[in-house]
């Protein structure tokens, strides 16, 4: 196992290749850090996703643009694609159905395939509907394969607003269906002023939160 200092050099270096869109870096950096005996999903969180912030921070600055927005996300799948496979998994334990989308006018997709590759590796499947996801889908999709928890992901304050409508649609078409929602606008009270019956702050927490769910 390395000593702390490694550990910060390995996770900074990953950072900062997200930062710098440099997807050989990412690539490179992450298998040092599998190499070296670093936890998968730390180092997505740590790394990889903590790159992302400070890429969130440079555009708030306008210091970045939306090309290197998207430059920035292919680094950190690149990275992701090489650390997923290694992320701990509950094998053989089937937990549930989830039903998994960014809902409608929204096309940030990293948060929800970061709760999408959580709940796999806990032995959730996921039917994953994508991003941009319109709400009606939500609905259909339901219906036909009665998901034990629908999953919806918003990351903009504008697109938030259609989690409230989404809820109401699925409670309309299904008063048993238990929702969880998430993404970075949210948070419990506006999570439980839209009906959700659940709410998650992050893709690790968003696994547990759903246990309770489907227990009661
Ligand atoms: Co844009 N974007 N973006 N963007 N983008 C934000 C969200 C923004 C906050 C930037 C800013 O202004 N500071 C801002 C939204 C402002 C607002 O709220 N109104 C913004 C904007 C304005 C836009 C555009 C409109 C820009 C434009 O075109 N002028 C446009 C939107 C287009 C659209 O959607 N219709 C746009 C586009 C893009 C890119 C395509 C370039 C790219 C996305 C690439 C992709 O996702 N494939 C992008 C990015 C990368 C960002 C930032 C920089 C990073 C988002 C991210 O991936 N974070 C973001 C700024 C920021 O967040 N600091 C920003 C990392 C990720 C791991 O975290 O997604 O929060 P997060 O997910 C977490 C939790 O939230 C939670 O768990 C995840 C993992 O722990 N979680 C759940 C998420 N979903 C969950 C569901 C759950 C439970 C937990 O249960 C179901």
């Amino acid at each position: 196992m390395v000593n702390e200092e490694r550990k910060k050099q390995i996770l900074d270096a990953i950072h900062n290749a997200v930062v710098q869109y440099d997807e050989d870096q990412s690539v490179m950096w992450c298998k040092t850090a599998l190499q070296e005996g670093l936890d998968a999903y730390e180092t997505t969180m740590k790394g990889l996703a903590a790159g992302m912030d400070t890429v969130g921070e440079l555009y708030t600055r306008q210091e970045y643009f939306v090309p290197e927005l998207l430059l920035c996300s292919d680094a950190l799948y690149a990275g992701l694609d090489i650390l997923r496979p290694h992320i701990r998994t509950d094998s053989g334990v089937h937990k549930g159905k989830l039903l998994l989308g960014v809902v409608e006018g929204d096309i940030h997709d990293i948060g929800k395939n970061l709760v999408k590759t959580m709940f796999e590796a806990s032995g959730w499947e996921v039917i994953d509907l994508g991003k941009d996801v319109k709400l009606d889908r939500f609905v259909e999709e339901h219906k036909k394969i009665k998901a034990d928890l629908v999953g919806l992901s918003a990351l903009m304050t504008t697109s938030m607003m259609a989690i409230e409508k989404a809820v109401g649609m699925l409670k309309a078409a299904d008063p048993e269906v238990k929702v969880l929602v998430g993404g970075a606008p949210l948070n419990q009270e506006i999570a439980t002023k839209f009906g959700a019956d659940g709410y998650a702050e992050d893709a690790v927490s968003a696994v547990k939160q759903a246990g309770r769910l489907i227990k009661k």
